[in-house]
Parts: structure tokens; sequence; C-alpha cells
């Protein structure tokens, strides 16, 4: 189906190649032995705001942060899904989905254990997302063993047309 808005990903990666100083007292070489694939990724922020009028129309900014113990964050997607009932859960459906393209960080094998994204939506039109309504976000992160994080559900009211359109 043809989507009506685009999506943008950025990345801040905040913490990279920091090895943990925890109480083992390796010489030399540091955080690759202490990392053994196979946690989960975890959301530990996930809002979504109303962004700026652009050309195209006006924007959701979603921004989102994780932290996955096994560093895996490399390379992630982050899926979103969205309704207008506001219960604390969002069905994981094809027509109310959005998925920004994979993220690739320039950050080796457990170099990437806390990401945070800023993804912009842009709406262009009212056959997906309305204006001027209320409507609940869910995200999953899934780290680049292919392991979901559990989902994170916050709220947004979408902007109001834009002059014109
Ligand atoms: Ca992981
Ligand atoms: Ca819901």
């Amino acid at each position: 189906m043809a989507w009506r808005f685009i999506s943008l990903a950025a990345v801040v990666l905040a913490g990279a190649c920091q090895a943990a100083p925890e109480s083992k007292e390796d010489t030399g070489s540091s955080a690759p032995a202490e990392c053994t694939p196979g946690s989960r990724p975890r959301i530990t922020d996930f809002s979504v705001e109303r962004g700026v009028a652009v050309a195209e129309g006006p924007t959701l900014l979603v921004e989102l942060s994780a932290t996955d113990a096994d560093g895996d964050l490399w390379t992630y997607q982050v899926d979103l899904w969205f309704d207008g009932v506001v219960d604390g859960a969002v069905d994981r459906g094809e027509d109310n989905h959005i998925a920004p393209a994979l993220v690739t960080l320039d950050a080796g094998p457990c170099g990437a254990p806390d990401i945070t994204s800023e993804i912009e939506i842009v709406l262009l039109g009212d056959e997906v997302l309305d204006y001027d309504t209320l409507y609940e976000f869910m995200a999953v992160l899934t780290d680049d063993a292919g392991l979901e994080s559990p989902p994170a559900v916050t709220t947004v009211r979408t902007p109001v047309a834009l002059e014109g359109s």
C-alpha cells in the first residue's frame, strides 16, 4: 500500500565503546570479552510529539532511547504501530504499521549498548493519520541479532492541517 508519509531516521549513539568499569580486573583489552550476545534490547524512553510544518505537511517527531546489555544495537530497526483507542496496547497490523529503515552505526560488535533515535514522520494527507486526532503509538526495537524489545506505548495528538492543504 502507498503510505502517505515518509520517515527519516537519525541517531545519536551514547556510550559507545566504553568498557563498563565493573569489578572484573582484566588487564589489557576491554569490553568484547565481557560481551555475550543474546540479551533483548529494552526501550528506556519513548515519545511522539508534534514536530514542525515542512513544505509537504506537518510532522511528528518520534524519540526513542534503548539499551541492550550485549551492545549489539549497532544495527537496529524501530517498528511503529498506531491506533485511535487509548487503552495501553496497539495491535501489530499491516495497515497501521510504520517501518523506518534499518539503522546501522559505525560501531563494532558490542560497541553500541545505548542508542537514541529520532524519527520524523511527515503527514502528507489524512488517509492514514487524521489531523488533530489523538493516537496511541507503540514501538518495538529489534537488535542486530533479531531479538525484539518489549513494546513501549505512548500517545500524541496529531497536528492540525496546514493552511490550504
Ligand atoms: Ca541484544
Ligand atoms: Ca490502543
